[in-house]
């Protein structure tokens, strides 16, 4: 289970909306959730994701719930199965704690996207827009190596400020930040030794369908 929330007021905490729980998960957690991480790729394995345009993105993902965001030559989407076509795992429990803790245990997500950093892997500046609601948070869980996170705001362009989230952070992106564009400069590979090979997996939870 997560510690005791220790909300760490750093830049661009601005933003409202925007909060950094630095070191939310101890050791343990972070070894359960990569547990759990890994047992969710047997299932269903990590696939290399296609932007719109044809190129090769450079993390890894794959995703639980009842919902996996996936890109390829169609577009950006959820949809109900992976690209194998067999439907996603659950969101075990540990990772669903997580959301209850830190957004609400009133509406769970949808979807856990789980991302997959190598050495030169990144993100471009983007925003998470292809959910059918914005009401709710994205909440993001950091695990294994530093990683360099770019904060903007809603309109493309503007200007962005960057931290380095450590393993065992969880991140929020509510109210303004919901919709703030945002992405991953880089990683600091073998930075970390909970994962032994090196690398970074980051979980992301989200609400996809609208709450009546
Ligand atoms: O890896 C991260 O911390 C951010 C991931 C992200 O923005 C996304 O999957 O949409
Ligand atoms: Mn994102």
């Amino acid at each position: 289970m997560p510690k005791e929330a220790e909300l760490t007021e750093v830049p661009p905490l601005n933003i409202r909306g925007f909060k950094v729980y630095k070191g939310f998960l101890n050791r343990a957690s972070q070894e359960q959730l990569v547990a759990e991480s890994r047992a969710l790729a047997t299932e269903a394995p990590f696939f290399q994701p296609t932007t719109p345009s044809g190129k090769p993105m450079s993390v890894k993902m794959t995703s639980a719930g009842r919902l996996g965001w996936v890109t390829d030559r169609t577009g950006y989407r959820y949809q109900t199965a992976h690209p194998r076509g067999q439907s996603w795992p659950e969101i075990p429990n540990v990772i669903l704690n997580i959301w209850s803790a830190v957004a609400s245990p009133d509406r769970l997500p949808d979807s856990c996207l789980m991302n997959f950093y190598g050495a030169d892997a990144r993100m471009g500046l983007h925003q998470d827009k292809d959910e059918g609601d914005f009401e709710w948070p994205v909440v993001s869980v950091s695990l294994g190596d530093d990683a360099l996170f770019r904060m903007g705001n809603p309109t493309r362009g503007g200007k962005t400020e960057s931290i380095w989230l450590t393993s065992g952070d969880v991140v929020v992106m509510g109210g303004d930040a919901r919709l703030s564009y945002h992405g991953i400069d880089r990683i600091r590979f073998q930075s970390s030794s909970l994962l032994p090979k090196g690398g970074r997996i980051n979980l992301t939870l989200r609400v996809v369908d609208q709450t009546s």
